[in-house]
């Protein structure tokens, strides 16, 4: 009896892992650009349509609670496809990329798929490493290469390099030839249509476009990883898609209760005169000026889910739908004038809060629709990947399995997580204002700030106050919780370094 249960065990054990080999799900990873956690419908956004998103954390789970651990697209991303802190390799200031560099290609989470079997591609903006040399590492790296130069085109002609290439043969050929135009930076591909001769859109047009030449020219015998990096909704924000330029034309748009000068004056003098504050407070001095630039913004966002619309029904045209996770998430976030402020890189919650929605229908029925608490990182994506591709993380990635929370009940998460800064923007010479750097501790009730060039703190007790208006550093009330949060830093960063 105890040997014929054995056998049938053993049958059963052989039969499942086959089985499992041959359907270990694909997995699409889209990543939007400079897109802070609320500004769609399914995170209580009041304005904006996004009903491609708001199905997918219907059907799929939606984080409630998701953040990045360096707040700009290049270290971000870097963070992504390495699994690690920036400052495991580098203090920061020049190469924001630092811990994504040839030497170690070997050990991000792409490569690993590939040794395990998978079929990768990259499409859009890249922004990881310097100039030709960072391209490079991005061709090594994925089977299929579609990776935009520089932060990649909001507009391309129809016979551009980058939408008819397929990205299998001629890689480096790949990247944009649209003839550069005025108004951006003449030394870089155009951005905008004006001049153009019959442009289509990126990220409306162009990404679904490239995902079906990826489907199609796949090495269909392997499941398959694809990376998408969508050009929106990243400044300039006035190159939204024509089919949404309507949007949000009469629609009263609400402004964040810090978005005013009151709030702006508030702040240590330093940031006033950094770099986040440049263009925000142009914006906040006139009424009105605000509102009609976050009404582009968000067409920038109802581009993108346009866009996941068109992938979906790929998807499904494809057969692809029931064994494909869809992720989608945003490098870093952005702020809308709160405290004054503009861009990212600051610790404040619009700068470092992102959406995180995974849709995967390899999961139970029932553990699907939810909306997770849990405080996930982007640190945390390269150990998921794995984690669903049936790999077991490699030691040196600092993240944690997101997947675990999707899967399992009681497990064991995080409390507090710590964040970094260390750029100042210098490489890119005197034209620009400086960014300050900083340093935080961001738990469940509270964030601790560390500039660490000015040796100013700030406290916030985020339950209390969720817009971060309140600086209780001197409060002797907090002096305890004021230690616990000064030894956390300096733990953590000593921690990363290694
Ligand atoms: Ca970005
Ligand atoms: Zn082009």
């Amino acid at each position: 009896m105890l040997k014929s249960l054995i056998q049938v065990g053993l049958l059963f054990f052989s039969v499942y892992t086959v089985a499992e080999r041959k359907s270990k799900p694909n997995i699409l990873f889209l990543l939007s650009d400079d897109q802070r956690w609320d500004s769609q419908g399914c995170y209580d956004n009041p304005v904006v349509k996004s009903p491609e998103i708001d199905r997918l954390a219907a059907e799929g789970i939606r984080f409630s609670n998701s953040f990045v651990t360096f707040s700009v697209s290049s270290a971000s991303r870097a963070v992504i496809l390495t699994g690690r802190y920036s400052r495991s390799r580098s203090n920061g200031d020049d190469n924001l990329a630092a811990i994504a560099c040839p030497e170690n290609w070997d050990q991000t989470f792409p490569a690993i798929l590939k040794q395990n079997g998978y079929y990768t591609g990259y499409i859009g903006k890249w922004d990881i490493g310097v100039g030709e040399e960072g391209f490079q590492y991005g061709i090594n790296l994925f089977d299929y290469w579609g990776g935009d130069r520089w932060h990649g085109n909001y507009w391309h002609e129809r016979d551009c390099n980058f939408v008819i290439n397929d990205g299998t043969v001629h890689k480096k050929e790949i990247f944009c030839s649209c003839v550069p135009g005025k108004e951006w930076d003449a030394s870089l591909p155009r951005t905008g249509h004006q001049g153009m001769k019959n442009p289509i859109h990126t990220d409306t047009e162009v990404v679904p476009l490239k995902v079906s030449s990826f489907l199609s020219t796949r090495d269909k015998a392997k499941p398959f990883f694809l990376q998408v990096s969508f050009r929106s909704p990243k400044d300039p924000w006035s190159d939204y898609p024509q089919e949404v330029s309507d949007y949000y034309k009469d629609d009263s748009v609400p402004v964040s209760a810090t978005a005013n000068l009151q709030s702006a004056l508030k702040q240590p003098e330093f940031l006033q005169n950094s770099m986040a504050s440049d263009h925000a407070r142009s914006l906040l001095k006139t009424p009105g000026r605000l509102q009609n630039e976050i009404r582009k913004h968000y067409r920038l966002v109802t581009g993108i889910d346009v866009a996941i619309g068109k992938l979906r029904r790929i998807l499904e045209q494809e057969g692809l739908s029931e064994n494909t996770i869809i992720v989608f998430a945003s490098d870093n976030g952005a702020f809308l004038g709160e405290h004054g402020f503009w861009g990212k890189w600051l610790p404040y919650e619009e700068s470092i809060r992102v959406p995180l929605v995974i849709f995967d229908p390899t999961i139970d029925k029932e553990k699907r629709g939810r909306v997770i608490d849990e405080m996930v990182l982007n640190v945390d994506y390269a150990s998921t990947f794995l984690s669903i591709a049936g790999v077991k993380k490699p030691s040196y990635m600092h993240g944690m399995d997101i997947r675990k929370l999707m899967t399992e009940t009681h497990v064991k998460w995080r409390k507090d997580w710590y964040y970094e800064f260390t750029w100042t923007a210098k490489s890119l010479g005197s034209y620009v204002t400086p960014i300050v750097p900083s340093e935080a501790i961001r738990s469940e009730n509270w964030k601790y700030i560390l500039f660490p060039d000015h040796q100013v703190e700030q406290l916030f007790h985020l339950k209390n106050d969720p817009f971060e208006t309140d600086n209780v550093v001197h409060n002797p009330k907090n002096k305890k919780i004021l230690a616990l949060m000064r030894k956390k830093l300096s733990y953590y960063r000593d921690y990363y370094k290694k």
